[in-house]
């Protein structure tokens, strides 16, 4: 039997690109924050010429998935993170938004064979956002560990004659 798992703390030669998105920014910002920081505490060079870490920010969650798409299929990242929040209170058209982010983000990594990670909140409220971006927890964080677990077993399964 042959067991494939990620590990948290292979970071050598792990490249990382973060779609964020500007909507909501008091929300994201705390997101990629904890995202960062997590990313930095397990290896990964977050120095603006490391080449290990590039963050792109776009306007709203509706742009995540273009740009994901275009960062995915460059060849030069392991791993993509997606970070939005989308408040249900705020956005007549939340369910739009959520639906196309979701289902895009989900096509970005069949269609590249590149782990795309879901860090798109969705709330009814800003406060229960805020709780996920900090207040209570920091699901950033969480989603730097989901990015390093997937960088890792993907590179695992690469190096198996298996898959
Ligand atoms: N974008 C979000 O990321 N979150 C939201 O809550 C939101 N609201 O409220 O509308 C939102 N809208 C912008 C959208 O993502 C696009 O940027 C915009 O429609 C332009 O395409």
């Amino acid at each position: 039997m042959t067991v494939f798992e990620g590990r948290f703390t292979d970071t050598a030669g792990l490249n990382i690109a973060v779609v964020v998105a500007r909507f909501n920014d008091l929300v994201t910002g705390k997101l990629l924050s904890g995202c960062l920081d997590c990313l930095s505490r397990h290896g990964i060079d977050t120095a603006p010429t490391s080449g290990q870490l590039d963050v792109a920010w776009v306007p709203g969650s509706f742009e995540i998935p273009l740009v994901a798409q275009r960062l995915a299929a460059s060849g030069r990242y392991q791993v993509v993170i997606t970070l939005g929040a989308v408040i249900r209170g705020d956005t007549p058209h939340f369910d739009v938004v959520v639906a196309e982010v979701g289902k895009g983000v989900a096509a970005v990594a069949r269609d590249t064979g590149i782990p795309v990670i879901f860090g798109v909140l969705t709330t009814d409220t800003l406060q229960q956002a805020l709780e996920r971006a900090g207040i209570k927890s920091n699901l950033g964080w969480s989603y730097a560990m989901q990015a390093l677990e997937m960088g890792s077993l993907m590179g695992a399964l690469g190096r198996s004659e298996l898959c």
